[in-house]
């Protein structure tokens, strides 16, 4: 029950005060912001989904899908969001897992100036875990959350989140943590 409540408050909290800045982290001493936008899904066979995706393991091949996001980065206050591509920031996708065995993952880069960089190839596995982006560098390590798997109705996706609060707490020393729910919330 507490930790239900606790969810709840986290989520409410991510769609109001975060808004402007949805995931605030310093690097190299300035202070930026970083949102993700989320593409449609790379699959060979099967039926078109948004990213993120959860590849739930059967029937296997057909329902392997590679997710894609835009990350943005730009200054904390600037209403104008002018992309920042900090040198030296690594973006990266991680997971923690109950056994403790936390771990990067795939993805292939892009840098368009426009939109950001993009990160495609990324196939989100199901495990007893939970995936983030994070944002990687000395004495940095920002994990966001990905939350509402477009495969997934909300139970299921509440269940992979639950993954999240248990297996979190043991990673290594996150500054914060925010989510990537971005308004998609279904309440
Ligand atoms: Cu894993």
């Amino acid at each position: 029950m507490f930790i239900t409540i606790l969810f709840i408050f986290t989520l409410n909290f991510s769609n109001t005060a975060n808004a402007q800045c949805p995931n605030a982290f310093t690097f190299d001493e300035k202070n930026l912001c970083a949102d993700l936008k989320w593409e449609a899904a790379e699959v060979q066979i099967g039926e078109e989904l948004m990213s993120p995706v959860l590849n739930i393991g059967s029937p296997l091949p057909f329902n392997t899908y590679l997710s894609k996001v835009w990350v943005q980065i730009w200054e904390q206050g600037d209403s104008q969001r002018v992309l920042l591509f900090p040198v030296g920031l690594r973006i990266v996708p991680y997971m923690t897992m109950l056994d403790g065995m936390h771990h990067d993952a795939f993805a292939s880069l892009t840098v368009d100036k426009d939109k950001g960089v993009e990160l495609s190839q990324m196939k989100f596995d199901m495990m007893e875990g939970c995936w983030y982006i994070t944002l990687q560098a000395e004495g940095l390590f920002h994990m966001i959350k990905i939350l509402n798997y477009s495969n997934l109705n909300d139970e299921e996706n509440f269940e992979q989140q639950m993954f999240c609060e248990i297996c979190t707490s043991n990673a290594p020393k996150p500054d914060n943590e925010t989510d990537s729910g971005q308004g998609q919330h279904n309440h």
